[in-house]
């Protein structure tokens, strides 16, 4: 008897086993009481869809518009700005008692065009230029339109000035008052201007000896030999 009821009990507890799994339920044992066994949660399949792949190289945020920078205004106004006109050129043209004179030269250089004939010597131009040939001495006699006195005589040296000259003045162009006698030996500044005054001192003729040349490649060169007669 003792091993039926032993069977019975192990039957039962098979039983409830078996019905692991499932809700909650009371079984109910034939004769030996209620046995109650907590149910295991089932999984339940879910159809939950597969999150979307995240993008390889997410684009890069967008850049802020640009707007140019305004101009910047000046604080003040310019300043209004003065008409400007070229400046006039330097004076060329001189008035003397010897324009037009006649003009007798030792030679005349012909190397550059801009050498030109003895007769410029006295055209009242400072652009226009006689050259000698390129040795020494050279002469000039400048014949006046008639005997004068004269306060000086200005002479407007290219830059083949003379370094050693001298000036005489004759009344007839035979006898020759050979007391102006002049050296520079400095070659600055050139083109150069030699005023030499003469103290209202008559003539009618003026020469020129040049004896010593600036440079041995060059002649002797004079824009105007300029008389100024005394008041
Ligand atoms: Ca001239």
């Amino acid at each position: 008897m003792r091993k039926i009821v032993l069977c019975l009990a192990g039957l039962l507890f098979i039983t409830g086993c078996v019905t692991i799994g499932k809700k909650p339920v009371s079984t109910s044992a034939t004769g030996t009481g209620t046995v109650t066994v907590a149910a295991v949660p089932t999984p339940v399949a879910t159809n939950t869809p597969p999150a979307a792949p995240a993008p390889a190289n997410p684009p890069p945020p967008a850049l802020p518009a640009i707007t140019p920078a305004a101009a910047e205004k000046p604080a003040t106004p310019p300043a209004p700005q003065p008409a400007v006109q070229p400046a006039p050129p330097p004076e060329t043209k001189i008035k003397h008692a010897a324009i037009g004179a006649a003009v007798t030269v030792s030679s005349t250089s012909k190397k550059y065009p801009t050498e030109l004939p003895p007769s410029v010597l006295v055209d009242g131009d400072l652009t226009t230029r006689w050259s000698s040939e390129y040795a020494e001495p050279q002469t000039i006699e400048v014949k006046l339109e008639k005997p004068m006195k004269l306060a000086k005589i200005r002479l407007h040296w290219e830059d083949a000035v003379a370094t050693k000259y001298s000036l005489s003045v004759s009344s007839d162009g035979k006898s020759w008052n050979g007391m102006y006698a002049f050296m520079k030996t400095d070659a600055k500044p050139v083109p150069r201007v030699d005023d030499i005054a003469l103290n209202g001192v008559s003539a009618g003729f003026i020469k020129l000896d040049l004896t010593g040349r600036v440079s041995p490649e060059w002649g002797f060169s004079l824009y105007e030999i300029e008389v100024i007669p005394a008041e």
